[in-house]
């Protein structure tokens, strides 16, 4: 009796653990992580603002740039010293190199766009 007790403890236990690495391996947080990869820049903000990315492993980021205006016209990562020119209705890729993990600020030239890049 105290057998069956301790195997169904077991496949329980097993079963706890199976459901949580499904959790992790999740297909539908991969293609979230994937669609924040595009980030719409429009009215006067990044859509999505914040954008989640792996530490110390090279990121591309895909821009679209929908406003027409100068203002939207370049994206700056000033921490890292990056920039890219952005074409109206096309997406424009921009690589970043492997990051420490932290906050990062992304930004049009004149600082009224405003994005954060979070590095975990
Ligand atoms: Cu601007």
């Amino acid at each position: 009796m105290s057998l069956l007790v301790n195997l169904s403890g077991l496949a329980l236990i097993a079963a706890i653990v199976w459901w949580f690495q499904l959790l992790k391996r999740s297909p539908a947080a991969d293609k979230a992580a994937e669609a924040a990869a595009l980030i719409v820049v429009r009215d006067g903000i990044y859509e999505p603002g914040c954008i989640r990315v792996a530490a110390g492993r090279e990121t591309e980021l895909r821009f679209l740039r929908e406003d027409p205006s100068p203002c939207a016209e370049y994206v700056v990562f000033a921490d890292l010293d990056i920039s890219a020119q952005l074409a109206v209705g096309r997406e424009t890729a921009v690589s970043l190199p492997p990051l420490t993990a932290g906050e990062y600020e992304f930004t049009c030239q004149m600082r009224m766009y405003r994005g954060t890049l979070v590095v975990t």
